[in-house]
């Protein structure tokens, strides 16, 4: 009898315009080529009733209390664990652009909000077997472009955000240092 390998579910992580969807799309394009069966996802995933909530809040067209805007945040990856599941278990490996650690290290940015509390919504949830997490300065980041177009674009939230960031560090991930003040290479086209 053939055994199924479950797929792996690998999370791209890092402050805003740190590469990582240029990264993903690296990685995908090589798994693609590589013959090697993969899905690209992303959070928020702003094409559901929840995401495009977020969408609304995150294009500043909606406000919504802190705690409110956390909890859809984490909804958003509840709804879609069932087709990870799926999915990991017929072998095929995810790649992610963003996950709980983008909700936890930006929301617990915020005044008022604490890490420990923002942790919870996300508790059970699928763990990776391995997050990568793009390392920028923020002041490198603000200089990329279209920096500042949405809610949280701006410096003194994304230095919040990465100390955040660097709290969650467990060791299921890779730090990948910015290299380059212009673009970074780690995937090879
Ligand atoms: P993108 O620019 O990558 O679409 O992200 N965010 C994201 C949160 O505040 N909580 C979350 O749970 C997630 C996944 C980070 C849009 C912004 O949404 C923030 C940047």
């Amino acid at each position: 009898m053939e055994i199924m390998k479950r797929g792996a579910l690998i999370v791209l992580e890092g402050c805003d315009r740190s590469g990582k969807t240029t990264q993903c799309q690296k990685v995908m394009s090589w798994l693609q080529q590589s013959n090697i069966e993969s899905h690209f996802m992303r959070f928020p995933e702003r094409s559901t009733t929840i995401g495009s909530l977020i969408n609304k809040y995150l294009e500043c067209s909606a406000e919504l209390e802190d705690h409110a805007i956390h909890l859809l945040f984490s909804a958003n990856r509840w709804e879609l664990m069932p087709d990870m599941k799926k999915l990991l278990c017929k072998g095929t490996n995810i790649i992610v652009d963003r996950y709980s650690y983008s909700g936890i290290a930006f929301s617990a940015a915020k005044p008022n909000m604490d890490l420990t509390w923002c942790k919870k919504s996300d508790s059970g949830l699928l763990k990776p077997d391995l997050v990568i997490f793009l390392d920028i300065d923020p002041t490198v980041a603000q200089s990329r472009g279209e920096y500042g177009v949405e809610r949280y674009e701006n410096l003194e939230m994304q230095k919040l955000v990465r100390s955040n960031y660097l709290k969650l560090k467990d060791e299921t991930w890779k730090m990948l240092a910015d290299r380059s003040k212009k673009s970074r290479v780690i995937f090879a086209s």
